[in-house]
């Protein structure tokens, strides 16, 4: 389904003076208003082709209906996410579940949508119909050669579906490692898996970047064999410079200081990129923002911080990836409020005073360190995201004219009720 832009400019024209008013007040005490609105314009999320269904648990599913029924869909879906806000301007493929048949059609879609690729995604965590041998005890730290170059061979098909589409990353997340005591030789599994990571590494064209994602536990419940920010930045260390460490908020133990660990990898430039979403006991892919928006946003400052401390471009070099699923919301609903909660804390950590926050800092002030903070957490900067919407030629409310333009009818109208889309 496409938005007409008549459409979008009926609704902003509509809604313009509420808007009007609530941001020339905020303006009003913001002074570099314009520097910050453009680094909100050109910041763009990526949005994940295995999260526009209605995922489920091994307790249920419950799709929800009109749910993409191929890759083609999938792109409508993300270029129609993307005319409401102009903030998820790419595509985050998982291979074999988005495999492009015919990749000059699909980068030609995708462009018509004003959408590019990022990260490609293997996956070695599903055994496909007709594969020879079964990842159930691993792919890169299998015991088993053949296993292990298998998974090699997948990752570097990937590779080339990428290269195909313009994408410039792989992420590499494994599920390897042992549900057991004793099942899993530690330092085996580590050097099969190094191994392989190499092999792939050397598989990438010259300005690619290879991303390997940690996380704590699941599938396997009593080791995984990149199960943290250190396992992983050990593996990108041995593997080589284009080789980085990829942040799932969701794939920590509990209290785990995230927004630290964003500040190290950044400061050792090996922090590739991130999967947002949030979680409240374990990987639970929720919508960004939705259970604790204050972390997010101690994560956006050390990530403000830290790319000015090394001069970088914020929309650019790093990977903005979203990786969630939903269960009792509607998937395309869950993605707005996702992204909006992305730049809102984006926005929020553009305002923290640094230089004051400095100040205080040499001057072990941490009352006045902590109220700098939460002066910018506080600031409500609604009005602000949706000024950078309506420059970008987006919504102002992009979930509202979502709504009143009844889109989950037209899609259920259109594909049905009981469409199931690839992905979790
Ligand atoms: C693993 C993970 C990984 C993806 C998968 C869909 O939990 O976060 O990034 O491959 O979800
Ligand atoms: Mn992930």
């Amino acid at each position: 389904m496409l938005i007409e832009k008549y459409k979008i400019d009926e609704f902003n024209q509509n809604n313009g003076d509420e808007h009007k008013r609530k941001f020339d007040f905020f303006a009003s005490s913001v002074k570099n208003i314009d520097e910050v609105l453009k680094k909100l314009i050109d910041f763009q999320i990526a949005i994940p082709s295995w999260a526009l269904g209605t995922g489920g648990t091994r307790f249920g599913r419950f799709p929800g209906g009109g749910e993409p029924r191929n890759l083609e869909e999938k792109i409508e879906d993300i270029g129609l996410l993307h005319s409401l806000n102009k903030s998820g301007g790419a595509i985050s493929l998982h291979i074999p579940w988005d495999i492009p048949e015919n990749a000059t059609n699909i980068k030609a879609l995708a462009a018509q949508h004003g959408l590019k690729f990022d990260a490609m995604n293997s996956n070695t965590f599903q055994d496909q119909p007709g594969q020879q041998y079964s990842y159930k005890f691993g792919s890169l730290q299998n015991i088993n050669k053949n296993i292990r170059r298998q998974a090699i061979d997948h990752n570097i098909e990937v590779i080339k579906y990428g290269i195909e589409l313009g994408s410039k990353s792989l992420t590499v997340w494994l599920s390897d490692g042992s549900c057991f005591p004793g099942q899993l030789n530690f330092r085996h599994a580590f050097k099969n898996t190094l191994e392989g990571l190499k092999e792939i590494y050397a598989a990438l064209p010259g300005d690619w970047k290879m991303f390997v994602e940690y996380k704590a536990y699941e599938p396997n419940f009593y080791s995984t064999t990149v199960g943290d920010w250190g396992q992983s930045l050990l593996y990108a260390n041995k593997l080589g410079p284009k080789a980085y460490t990829l942040v799932d908020l969701g794939h920590h133990l509990p209290n785990a200081n995230i927004e630290q660990i964003v500040s190290l990898l950044l400061m050792e430039e090996k922090l590739g990129g991130f999967h947002f979403n949030d979680s409240k006991y374990s990987d639970d892919d929720l919508t960004v923002g939705c259970i604790n928006p204050y972390q997010l946003f101690l994560i956006f400052k050390e990530l403000v911080e830290g790319m000015n401390a090394r001069g970088m471009n914020h929309s650019t070099d790093l990977g903005w990836m979203i990786d969630a699923s939903h269960n009792v919301k509607d998937p395309l609903e869950d993605l707005l409020q996702s992204v909006e909660a992305i730049m809102i804390a984006y926005a929020q950590a553009l305002l923290v005073d640094y230089k004051a926050l400095e100040e205080a800092q040499l001057a072990n002030d941490v009352v006045k360190a902590q109220e700098i903070l939460q002066d910018a957490y506080r600031i409500d900067v609604r009005a602000l995201v949706a000024e950078a919407r309506l420059r970008g030629g987006a919504a102002l409310e992009p979930l509202q004219l979502f709504r009143q333009l009844k889109v989950r009818e037209h899609l259920i109208k259109k594909r049905g009720l009981k469409t199931i889309s690839t992905g979790l």
